[in-house]
């Protein structure tokens, strides 16, 4: 039977994840965590959906950069599934800047950056739904 506390979130490996030849080694600590894959797929995205995906972010100053980095080359776009995924994914990412993320996340082990970061998670509930309507309509 599934928990109740059973949650999905939406997971981007980010362009410098697939650059750096990293998508094995971030997908592999999701799946060791016991998260499962219920959808991914490799895409290249424009301005409009990396808007669509950070509106909560484009009136920023970091927004430009930031939208420039995403868009600048594949990403891998997932949805996980597991008990609490949602703050779970959020643990193993680490801080959003790498400099100053744990040691043993994600981003502490694998980013010396604020912006390329590797990883995106759905940072809330609501946030899931929506980004995972954004991602993967069909879900
Ligand atoms: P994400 O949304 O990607 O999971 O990351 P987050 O919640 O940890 O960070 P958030 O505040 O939502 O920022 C989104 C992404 O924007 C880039 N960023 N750049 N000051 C900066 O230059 C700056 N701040 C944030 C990062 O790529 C961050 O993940
Ligand atoms: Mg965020």
């Amino acid at each position: 039977m599934t928990q109740p506390s059973t949650q999905r979130t939406l997971v981007l490996l980010k362009p410098d994840t697939v650059r750096r030849g990293l998508v094995g080694e971030v997908i592999g600590r999701f799946e060791a965590k016991g998260l499962s894959l219920v959808a991914m797929e490799l895409r290249t995205i424009d301005a409009a959906k990396a808007d669509e995906h950070y509106a909560e972010h484009v009136e920023r100053d970091f927004y430009p950069p930031l939208r420039a980095f995403v868009t600048s080359g594949p990403l891998v776009a997932m949805v996980l599934e597991g008990d609490e995924a949602i703050e779970v994914v959020r643990a193993l990412n680490g801080a959003t800047d790498g400099r100053k993320a744990a040691p043993g996340t994600i981003r502490g082990d694998l980013s010396l950056s604020n912006r390329e970061n590797l990883v995106h998670g759905s940072d809330s509930p609501e946030s899931a739904e929506r980004e995972i309507k954004i991602w993967f309509p069909g879900l």
